[in-house]
């Protein structure tokens, strides 16, 4: 088994592998289903395209986009979840780093598509968890069925206004609201054209119940400061990441350690964030600028026209997670998407952002030792 895995290592090696690029539209709410809120997108997920209905100048136009895969509004977690998360996780446990994003506008189901609903008192496992916790169970019950001897590590982080909050750092009572004796969390360079993020909590977790009860920590420190600092969720990205480290012996008794990395990223909002940049001033003026969403559409259009200078260095996020932008990780985007008409603006910059991503070209490489 482990010498499989090396091999499909070496054949990935020269190719480069698209960004793979999924759209979820939600169901309408029911106050929207009350209102009869026009509904004017279109799934088909045989054909894995999307249309979005128009009028313009009484002509109706339609325009359709083709991705690699489309979920529409009666889709539920665990459809998302076998046919698009369980083969990047499998990849993790072979030993890639993969990245997944959920990009959309604010209330679009980009945190229930990641995290789901909440955890159930009883301890059962809620039928809309969303990728999180599910990929915690998965990984689980891989490694336990493989009797692998593995280490695992979790990290924890919001960014918010350029800002890293440490959602798994303990809280320090009232100095918590205070910025200058916050614990200095700084991004620093690597010496190896990566970084990491100094002052981070790393959690060592040996079950999934231990990853949850972080889950539940980083929750509620999450809302605290969301309370405190009067902060507006729809602006933070928040990025929970897992490290595992799997050891193995080859056929002929050597011993190796796989290592493989998983990035879930919840992005802020992406409404105001248009690509035209048509409504970037006036998103300026109320103060409502996100420097590191706007970084990472201008990294994905440098990527996708080749040119030589990408801008990974003007934001935190773009800095962060450099390798899962046509560095060596296997990379995600789940856009999110709502039916109704009144979003339709907003939906048509999504689907020309998700549809110019599907062109980004990764290089992944096995990681091991
Ligand atoms: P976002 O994180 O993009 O702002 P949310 O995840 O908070 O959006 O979703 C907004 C609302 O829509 C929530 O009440 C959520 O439960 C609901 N919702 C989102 N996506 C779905 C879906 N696919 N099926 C059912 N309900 C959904
Ligand atoms: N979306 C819920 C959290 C919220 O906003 O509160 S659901 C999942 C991933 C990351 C963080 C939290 C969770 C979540 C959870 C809820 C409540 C307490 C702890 C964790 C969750 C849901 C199902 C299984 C595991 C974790």
């Amino acid at each position: 088994r482990s010498a499989e895995g090396s091999m499909s290592g070496k054949h990935d090696k020269d190719k480069g592998v698209n960004v793979q690029v999924i759209v979820r539209c939600r169901p309408l709410s029911d106050d929207e289903a009350r209102l009869h809120t026009p509904v004017v997108i279109s799934c088909n997920e045989n054909r894995r395209e999307i249309s979005a209905v128009q009028n313009i100048a009484n002509k109706q136009i339609d325009r359709t986009f083709a991705f690699d895969k489309v979920f529409g509004p009666a889709s539920q977690q665990k459809d998302l979840y076998d046919q698009v998360v369980w083969p990047i996780v499998y990849e993790v446990l072979e030993g890639y780093n993969c990245t997944i994003f959920a990009y959309g506008q604010t209330g679009t189901g980009k945190t229930y598509t990641m995290e789901g609903g909440a955890r159930k008192k009883n301890g059962e496992f809620p039928s809309d968890a969303g990728v999180i916790p599910r990929a915690v169970r998965q990984i689980f019950d891989i490694l336990e069925a493989q009797h692998a001897e593995y280490s695992m590590k979790v990290t924890f982080l919001e960014l918010y206004n350029e800002e890293i909050t440490d959602l798994l750092a303990p809280e320090e009572g009232p100095k918590f609201i205070d910025d200058k004796t916050k614990k200095p969390i700084a991004l620093m360079e690597d010496g190896k054209g990566g970084v990491f993020v100094r002052g981070l909590e790393e959690e060592i977790v040996c079950t999934a119940n231990e990853i949850y009860k972080i889950l539940e920590k980083g929750s509620a420190k999450r809302r605290t400061a969301e309370t405190l600092l009067n902060k507006q969720s729809s602006r933070s990205h928040s990025i929970f990441s897992i490290t595992i480290h799997i050891k193995e012996c080859t056929p002929e008794g050597e011993e190796m350690i796989k290592c493989g990395k998983l990035n879930l990223v919840d992005l802020a909002g992406s409404e105001n964030i248009s690509r035209s940049g048509a409504r970037e001033g006036r998103a300026r003026e109320a103060g409502e600028i996100n420097k590191s969403l706007l970084t990472l559409g201008r990294v994905i259009n440098a990527l996708v026209e080749h040119s030589g200078h990408i801008p990974y260095r003007d934001s935190k996020l773009t800095r962060l997670l450099r390798e899962s932008l046509g560095g060596k990780t296997k990379t995600c985007i789940i856009a999110t998407i709502s039916p109704s008409i009144h979003c339709l603006e907003e939906t048509l910059n999504t689907l020309d952002y998700a549809y110019r991503a599907k062109n980004i070209k990764n290089k992944p490489e096995i990681n091991q030792k």
